[in-house]
């Protein structure tokens, strides 16, 4: 009797702990049946100012802004009130989704297991946290001699921050470190990330000189909380998922909380924004743990590239101001051109290279401006897929084209860095 009692009261406060320790599985999935994309034209300053105040009046967001046109999401609700906002003022739009909820949906599948020791990914699909863990530690179980995991840190919501290591061992080596998904609703980074992983590790022995003598470091999702989040709770969150006591709201911008020019522009101090940058310089244990691993790193990293989505952009620093060149601006630019080039030639698809604050927009406390800032040469964000056709929600036959892009980006820098 004592013993069962006893029983019943272990199994609550196990409850008790599943509860505490996976908060976002219990919540009630966001649905985004009859959401809309929506491509507008800015073609003057005025229409500038009725497109971007539809943000304060109704419930709509911008993906995407450039000086010609906005990629604006629209819940179903607001879509009839845009309409006549937007037919009022002659403003011209094209719809490209219809129905976000039917393009979520066709997102996500289980991995392919062929029961034996390997455990594999397949790039037609995007997977859970939990997948790609397993996968590492598959790769690091494969090829001991050549692959291992450390953990750099813990997420808010104590996920690990797993870095995979690759390396022949050899004294001399320079580094490469590579992150992905450090915004939660980018899948195509993780997804291309895994992709160069595996073509690394799968085929080492194929690889050149200048790709083996690399001490490569991997994170392939940087922001663990945030992803699962969009997987089973909001297919649109960005952030990650912490909660100042002061704040309002969930969530800090994790390309915000980096410590170099920390608060400078293109940030929010308000905690319900997608820009939030938290509440000082590497407040967040995700930012942290990347820090931390290279303050007590003595490797000689020579890149620092950041994947990112959408837009097909590869960016360079100084990224927190506009007009702002490194000293060695020319050399990054003419890598980042070679680069693209090279990743045209695959599938005919456009990457346009330049300074992060001019040609996108300026946004400090970013991490690729954090990797130029210790000194790391060749620092990168590449925006990956697409250009506004789908945005975040890039269907998985483009998995593999992309992460093919990706791929070739990384060798690209790789042979640039051996010379
Ligand atoms: O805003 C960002 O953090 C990045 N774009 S995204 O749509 N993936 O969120 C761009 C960051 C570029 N870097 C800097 N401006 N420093
Ligand atoms: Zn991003």
């Amino acid at each position: 009797m004592a013993q069962s009692t006893l029983s019943v009261i272990f199994l609550i406060f196990n409850c008790f702990l599943f509860i505490e320790s996976v908060p976002t599985t219990l919540e009630t999935p966001v649905r985004y049946d009859g959401a809309q994309l929506w491509n507008v034209s800015l073609s003057d300053e005025q229409t500038r100012k009725i497109v971007f105040d539809l943000e304060n009046e109704f419930d709509v967001s911008f993906w995407r802004t450039s000086n010609a046109a906005a990629d604006m999401f629209l819940k179903k609700s607001v879509i009839e009130s845009a309409r006549q906002i937007l037919n009022e003022n002659n403003i011209e739009y094209s719809v490209r989704v219809e129905d976000m909820q039917k393009h979520i949906e066709r997102e996500s599948r289980q991995p392919y297991r062929d029961g034996q020791q390997n455990y594999g990914l397949t790039w037609d699909a995007y997977y859970s946290l939990n997948d790609i863990l397993l996968f590492l530690d598959n790769l690091v179980e494969k090829y001991p001699n050549l692959c291992s995991l450390e953990t750099i840190g813990y997420s808010h919501e104590n996920r690990p921050l797993k870095v995979l290591k690759i390396s022949n061992g050899k004294s001399g080596n320079k580094a490469i470190w590579i992150d992905g998904g450090i915004h939660a609703r980018e899948w195509i980074s993780p997804a291309s990330v895994t992709y160069i992983v595996n073509d690394l590790v799968e085929n080492w022995n194929n690889q050149p000189a200048y790709i083996q003598n690399v001490n490569w470091y991997v994170l392939p999702v940087h922001n663990p909380d945030g992803y699962e989040y969009t997987r089973n709770t909001n297919r649109m969150w960005r952030k990650n998922r912490s909660k100042g006591s002061n704040s309002k709201c969930f969530g800090v911008d994790l390309n915000r909380n980096f410590g170099f020019k920390w608060g400078g522009k293109g940030v929010s101090h308000d905690s319900c924004s997608e820009i939030y940058a938290g509440s000082g310089p590497f407040s967040e244990p995700e930012s942290t743990a990347v820090a931390d691993f290279f303050a007590n790193n003595t490797e000689n990293f020579e890149a620092f590239l950041t994947f990112h989505s959408y837009g097909q952009w590869i960016l360079y620093p100084w990224g927190y101001d506009n007009g702002i060149p490194t000293d060695d601006a020319e050399e990054l630019d003419l890598a980042g051109r070679e680069a693209s080039e090279n990743m045209k030639a695959l599938d005919g698809q456009v990457y346009t290279v330049g300074n992060s604050a001019d040609l996108l927009y300026p946004a400090a406390g970013a991490s690729d401006d954090y990797g130029k800032s210790i000194g790391i040469k060749y620092s990168y964000t590449i925006e990956l897929r697409d250009t506004g056709r789908y945005g975040f929600i890039l269907p998985p036959e483009f998995i593999l084209p992309t992460a093919k892009e990706a791929h070739t980006f990384v060798h690209t820098i790789a042979r640039i860095v051996a010379k």
